[in-house]
């Protein structure tokens, strides 16, 4: 009951507190001439800003919305640390394995859809340390211990990544970034929709200086 009031008010309702849209008769394809202090983006990934005309592209339908769930580490799952391990990632309505230069078409396309009506690109996985897992500060996105372009497609429906190398003592978020082919976040055709990423979060204890915390963590 409570839900569909709620979709009621988003849908019908004019909220105040609304600010008004930009309007366009030609879909904003000389936007980027309103804003001549930012350079048009040109495939690069330009660190300090720019102006992308390049059009959303193609939405799918709300049957064909992406999902992700991680499947290795799960949240609040231990890993040792400094010791390999493979993050697995469960991925439904995504047609994986397709990724642009990221060097030279970073954005530059429009989202793309497959014969399936799923849109075409590929996911990323990202880790980043925080102080605590309750963390309640934001994190500074320039930083992370660890990436990954996930460009292979998934195989019965996970993709991986190696993180060969481990990761120090200490706990993290690992969150996937799914994207369309050119490396730009997957777009839905509704407002209000689940999450079409995942993140959990886990340990990477020192075994040998932090044996509390690993026993707190596997009970
Ligand atoms: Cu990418």
């Amino acid at each position: 009951m409570t839900l569909v009031t709620q979709k009621c008010q988003y849908l019908i309702t004019v909220s105040t507190g609304q600010v008004a849209s930009l309007t366009s008769t030609n879909n904003f394809i000389n936007f980027c001439a309103t804003v001549p202090n930012l350079p048009i983006t040109n495939g690069k990934q330009i660190t300090t800003g720019s102006c992308n005309p390049a059009p959303m592209g193609s939405i799918p339908s709300s049957d064909s919305m992406p999902s992700a769930k991680f499947t290795n580490p799960k949240n609040g799952d231990t890993v040792a640390a400094n010791t390999a391990f493979t993050i697995s990632m469960a991925i439904s309505n995504l047609e994986t394995g397709n990724f642009v230069n990221a060097q030279e078409n970073y954005f530059a396309a429009p989202q793309q859809l497959n014969q399936q009506g799923l849109i075409v690109g590929h996911s990323h996985v990202v880790v980043e340390k925080l102080t605590a897992l309750d963390q309640t500060t934001t994190t500074d996105p320039k930083t992370f211990a660890f990436f990954k372009g996930l460009n292979a497609a998934a195989s019965g429906g996970v993709l991986t990544a190696a993180v060969t190398a481990g990761l120090p003592a200490g706990v993290y978020r690992l969150a996937s970034i799914n994207t369309a082919a050119n490396h730009q976040p997957v777009l839905g055709p509704i407002a209000q929709h689940g999450s079409f990423d995942d993140a959990v979060y886990a340990s990477s204890p020192d075994v040998r200086s932090n044996p509390l915390i690993i026993l707190t963590q596997i009970s």
